[in-house]
């Protein structure tokens, strides 16, 4: 999609247009993966992205409006690469219409929480039933309850999200974008979900 590795493309594009892409697809040793990610606004999905993409953290980080696109790809140990090609979606109510939009098609869907946020988890529960209706039958799904270095005002335990996460056949994993802590890891472990990767 000419999305040079580590450089945001926020060029525009259309709605229209993304659906026409395949799931996960390619080389087996060059994969390409669109890859959605979902949640409250405020959990901090774009953090997420721009320490994985650029290795940094924004404290000021405003709402994001429709949707960003941002590619990165990693190396797995086996000389694949994996291409992510990530849809920053906007967590605002009010433009819940859009998300379809973005994760119709997905090969992977990243749903976000706080832990310091009850609400944000019930919502992550949302989007796993509306992904479960609409998106692709195949879809890599991950529960991410970010913000984890605010331990002190966890309100989500890791054991009520993990069983949940358990029950629904996603992978969960607690993250921070403040600290990086497991931001990377979180991409390997989709990684190696994807299915393309356990055919090859
Ligand atoms: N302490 C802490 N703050 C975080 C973390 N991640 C994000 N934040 C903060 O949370 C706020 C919201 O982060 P965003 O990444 O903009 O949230 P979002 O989910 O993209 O929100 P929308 O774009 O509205 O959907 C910002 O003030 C961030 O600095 C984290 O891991 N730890
Ligand atoms: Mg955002």
């Amino acid at each position: 999609m000419g999305c040079a590795a580590s450089v945001p493309d926020k060029s525009a594009r259309q709605a229209s247009s993304l659906n026409s892409e395949p799931l996960a697809a390619n080389d087996p040793k060059h994969i390409r993966v669109k890859l959605v990610l979902l949640g409250d606004s405020g959990v901090g999905k774009s953090c997420i992205v721009l320490r994985f993409v650029r290795g940094q953290f924004d404290p000021t980080s405003k709402v994001t409006v429709g949707a960003s696109f941002l590619c990165q790809t990693i190396a797995l140990q086996n000389s694949t690469t994996v291409k992510f090609e990530i849809w920053d979606t906007a967590g605002q109510e009010r433009y819940a219409a859009l998300a379809p939009l973005y994760y119709r098609g997905a090969a992977v869907a990243v749903v976000v929480y706080d832990i310091t946020s009850p609400d944000s988890f019930h919502k992550a529960q949302y989007w796993v039933k509306e992904l479960q209706k609409h998106g692709s039958p195949d879809i890599v799904m991950a529960l991410v309850g970010n913000k984890a270095d605010l331990h002190e005002n966890r309100r989500v335990s890791a054991q009520e999200a993990e069983e949940y996460a358990e029950k629904i056949g996603m992978f969960f994993i607690e993250t921070s974008a403040k600290t990086a802590d497991n931001i990377n890891q979180l991409f390997e472990e989709i990684s190696k979900r994807l299915p393309q990767r356990q055919s090859s």
